[in-house]
């Protein structure tokens, strides 16, 4: 395996990069490999990329490689291992004249950014490159993406993580068991409030979630609704969207891609269906991932579904084609 890894990020001068860029490069998230980062930002903001980089070199990160920065992705993508494409039109901004929080007017925002960018991955990114898309509408863009690529080997997954890490975090506070004991946690469908997280499969403290839990009522009254509507809380109280924990998400979603999982654990991230789960093929749909010993990451099978999760999951499924419908032109 190389000694080297080479990091495109887009959106880097926004929120979410500012948390996020620096952990990539602090021997944490690669471990010891010598990290080359470049950044990616719209002409209007890209001088500001000027002052993060003097912050990275001031900040002593032995494992930080070469750093760039330019606004042209085609060029930023030659030879990429990681690809986060973090830059798009967030939730809860006013732009040109309209306050942006619904899913349509960022799928129509977003959607021809994910066009030009898949294809230059495609073309110039490495054959098994990973691509991480958290710019919203995540499934959807990363779906344009990845068909703009055309490039199987190559590795499309929307972030689901900071959904899973907010389910673990509210079974953690109800059962008292520290987070780190909280395992398989899956969240199904789009990274939307239609997702499903699933409490029927999650462990706590090994032991079946469920069971622990053992109060449906609980889990429909507000498990489901406080993970499900978590990202506009925070977006109402800080009048930003997410940050620090969605950086956090996208490093534990590297973190997970680039180490096996453990035995009957799982993480999660948006990838594109083969039909598992009767979900339509080519969605980009959330599933549990594991990464096997040889690096490969594959969606976990014969996880069981009751009929109340089934039901759930398809709401989401049905949102996932018609963002997929409303996108159609934009797709090859
Ligand atoms: P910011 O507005 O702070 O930053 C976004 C940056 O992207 C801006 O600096 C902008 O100039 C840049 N950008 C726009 N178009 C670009 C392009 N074509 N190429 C390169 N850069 C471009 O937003 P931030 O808070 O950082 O959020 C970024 C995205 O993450 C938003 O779409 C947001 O909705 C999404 N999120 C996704 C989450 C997830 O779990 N998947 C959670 C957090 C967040 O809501």
């Amino acid at each position: 395996m190389s000694s080297r890894v080479k990091v495109v990020v887009t959106g880097a001068a926004g929120q979410i990069a500012y948390s996020l860029i620096p952990r990539l490069v602090d021997g944490k998230t690669f471990g010891e490999k010598i990290v080359d980062l470049c950044l990616v930002e719209i002409p209007q903001v890209l001088s500001k990329l000027e002052g993060l980089v003097m912050e990275l070199e001031d900040s002593y990160f032995p494992n930080m490689g070469d750093v760039t920065y330019t606004d042209n992705f085609d060029e930023a993508s030659h030879n990429a291992d990681w690809f986060l494409l973090v830059g798009s039109i967030p939730r809860g901004i006013v732009y040109e004249g309209k306050k942006i929080e619904e899913r349509s007017d960022l799928l129509k925002i977003n959607g021809g950014i994910f066009v030009n960018q898949g294809s230059a991955i495609g073309k110039n990114g490495k054959d098994d490159a990973k691509i991480l898309v958290v710019g919203n509408p995540a499934n959807t863009n990363a779906l344009i993406g990845k068909n703009a690529a055309g490039k199987e080997s190559q590795l499309w997954m929307a972030m689901t993580m900071l959904d899973s890490s907010r389910a673990k975090s509210v079974i953690s506070k109800k059962t008292g068991t520290n987070i780190e004991n909280v395992k398989n946690m899956i969240i199904w469908g789009n990274h939307s409030p239609t997702m499903y997280p699933d409490v029927e499969n999650v462990l706590v403290d090994g032991e079946s979630g469920k069971d622990v839990i053992n109060d449906m009522n609980w889990v429909e009254k507000y498990f489901l609704p406080t993970v499900q509507q978590r990202g506009k809380a925070v977006i109402d109280s800080r009048g930003a969207s997410s940050a620090t924990s969605a950086a956090k998400a996208a490093l534990d979603t590297i973190v997970a891609c680039e180490n096996p999982t453990e035995d009957a654990d799982s993480f999660s991230a948006a990838v594109s269906s083969d039909g598992a789960y009767g979900v339509p093929e080519g969605l980009i749909c959330g599933y549990p991932l594991i990464t096997l010993s040889d690096g490969s990451v594959e969606i976990k099978r014969n996880v069981s579904m009751s009929e109340f999760a089934k039901e759930k999951f398809q709401i989401s499924i049905d949102e996932l084609e018609s963002e997929r419908e409303a996108v159609k032109h934009l797709l090859k």
